[in-house]
């Protein structure tokens, strides 16, 4: 099976666009578990399947992330940036904004060309859901800001935004200090979150800057997460701690993230291309 590895600020992925090859979408959870294995496998944050849009839906393409444990998730802020890379450099499409499916709904990147050549990619991410019940949260009805949640008697004040993906975000001092190894996990499998949950140590360096590390759901630390920095930049904005246009500046690099006047959430990044392969599968 011929594969792409792509990376968006080091959060990396492996890209099967299946237009070519043929897999049993059965079973690519274990396929997930195999190929982004760092020592037994190819070694990736997650597994992207480039797939044939849905009869009757409006997407050009769709988009499939299983996480490195095997779970799917509805939708990934970097690799979306990649597909979108991958799908106008091997001209799969000759425009520069792609409607691509997910499980949280239709994601537009729009590519920023530079003498042809994609520069960057602004993704319009959809609107944040800030209902606990839309994140989903255990609990009853209301946002979840700046409310405090108990981990093994430590208190932790969150605020939880979805991107169609859930996210826990924490206000913390100096993120480089947080043990995101030990205090991540325990609040990704919280039973407060039914589906689990992507947690971010945010510390905010001023108006329009912050400073993210991210403990992701099915993965673990990785070095940048876009869905994460958008759900990060509503929270800031929530919580009254910076602007609505925001840098979040992760172990990988920097993501603009711009929670707009029609509340639909921009982010823009970088997306590359690495090396192909195939794998005996
Ligand atoms: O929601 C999840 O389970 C995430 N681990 C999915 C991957 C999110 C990603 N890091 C992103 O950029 O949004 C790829």
């Amino acid at each position: 099976m011929h594969f792409t590895k792509v990376h968006g600020l080091g959060n990396d992925f492996i890209l099967v666009n299946c237009y070519e090859e043929k897999i049993d979408l059965e079973k690519a959870p274990q396929l997930a578990v195999a190929m982004c294995n760092r020592r037994f496998g190819v070694g990736a944050d997650g597994l992207v399947l480039l797939l044939p849009p849905e009869q009757g839906e409006q997407g050009d393409v769709r988009m499939r992330i299983f996480n490195p444990d095997g779970s799917e998730a509805e939708m990934c802020g970097n690799a979306i940036r990649c597909v979108a890379r991958y799908m106008y450099e091997h001209n799969m499409i000759n425009k520069d904004k792609i409607r691509v499916e997910t499980l949280a709904g239709l994601i537009v990147p729009e590519l920023i060309l530079e003498n042809g050549l994609v520069k960057s990619v602004r993704v319009d991410m959809g609107e944040p859901r800030l209902e606990r019940s839309e994140i989903p949260m255990a609990g009853g009805p209301g946002q979840v800001v700046g409310e405090p949640l108990t981990v093994e008697g430590s208190s932790y004040n969150i605020t939880a935004v979805s991107m169609g993906n859930p996210h826990c975000v924490i206000f913390v001092p100096d993120a480089a200090r947080v043990s995101l190894w030990d205090i991540g996990p325990r609040i990704e499998k919280h039973d407060v979150f039914p589906r689990k949950t992507n947690v971010e140590f945010v510390q905010v360096l001023s108006r329009d800057e912050v400073i993210m590390r991210v403990w992701e759901r099915g993965a673990g630390e990785t070095m940048a997460c876009g869905t994460g920095a958008c759900a990060t930049a509503v929270a800031c904005a929530l919580n009254g701690l910076t602007e609505r246009k925001v840098t979040v500046r992760l172990q990988g690099g920097d993501l603009f993230i711009e929670w707009a006047a029609d509340n639909h959430v921009y982010m823009t990044g970088p997306a590359t291309e690495v090396f192909t392969g195939d794998y005996p599968a």
